[in-house]
């Protein structure tokens, strides 16, 4: 017989946080990823961001209660925050975050998962991409994403948002005037992207353009070979706002896609980097 797909919990793949089945262990884990990540943090993330942990009392001990986290994000800029299995489908992921709905996953790593796991979970989601969500120009950035993704309709387009959200949401930097600062929530959940990402002469740092971030892969299982800079959150914002996507869409059918870690003509480049990072990880095996 079949075996059965996994079936969604609902409709909208929402399940309850069931935030009293914490074991003081995962409590521990959170404690010892918080405690690492936001003193290391300091100088290095986004100010909007260190002030997203502080406004919505992130420190408090434990892994935070979803329903007390909400009550104070919906009183900044209407987002709540839901615990979902893990990853749900592109079109509930997209239905959610045009409703100011961001979806997190409930289960937090194992200690021996401390420094780096694929699948997001609570920590990756909550401390990665929650304290953005009190910044007003990010919190309707992400919507506006929400509302795009619901249009996108065709796979060609979702490729390219999916990109669009890899390389900002997830892996954004922004220019501030002391320098660059980390914004993206894969980078700033994870204590060794969090120092490669600004210090590491291995990848490329480009200036942000949407038709450039929305031709190039990306990679999933390791650190990135470029991150893209924008120059504020408002300009983000702006772009994705201003920009009609149907014929950006088709003028890209003719733009071959670019490996992750090229360079070309047009680029603004803030640094080239030399790609070292895959060499020395295979000489220190
Ligand atoms: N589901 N829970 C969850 N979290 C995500 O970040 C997520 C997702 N589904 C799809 C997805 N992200 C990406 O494909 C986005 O580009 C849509
Ligand atoms: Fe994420």
């Amino acid at each position: 017989m079949e075996r059965a797909a996994h079936a969604p919990p609902s409709e909208d793949w929402i399940i309850p946080q069931a935030w009293a089945d914490y074991t003081p262990q995962e409590h521990a884990t959170w404690d010892a990823l918080f405690a690492r990540q936001s003193a290391m943090l300091q100088g290095r993330a986004a100010p909007a961001f260190l002030n997203g942990l502080d406004v919505l009392k992130m420190g408090h001990p434990g892994v935070p209660d979803f329903d007390e986290l909400s009550e104070r994000l919906r009183a900044l800029t209407g987002w709540t925050v839901k615990a979902v299995p893990g990853l749900v489908p592109d079109e509930v992921f997209f239905r959610h975050l045009a409703n100011r709905t961001f979806v997190a996953g409930r289960f937090i790593r194992t200690p021996q998962q401390i420094d780096y796991l694929q699948e997001p979970d609570v920590f990756h989601d909550v401390f990665g991409h929650v304290p953005l969500l009190s910044d007003p120009v990010f919190a309707d950035y992400m919507q506006a994403y929400g509302e795009g993704g619901l249009r996108a309709g065709s796979l060609g387009a979702l490729k390219r948002l999916a990109r669009l959200y890899w390389y900002t949401v997830e892996f954004g930097l922004v220019r501030q005037p002391e320098g660059l600062r980390l914004y993206g929530a894969g980078i700033v959940s994870s204590y060794g992207e969090s120092v490669f990402a600004l210090d590491d002469r291995s990848p490329n740092r480009l200036g942000f353009d949407l038709r450039r971030v929305m031709r190039t892969q990306y990679r999933i299982d390791d650190y990135q070979q470029t991150y893209f800079v924008i120059d504020s959150f408002e300009d983000l914002l702006r772009q994705t706002l201003e920009t009609d996507f149907a014929p950006l869409y088709a003028g890209l059918e003719a733009a071959p896609d670019l490996a992750p870690d090229a360079v070309i003509a047009s680029d603004l480049v803030l640094s080239r980097g030399d790609q070292s990072y895959a060499q020395r990880k295979k000489a220190a095996l």
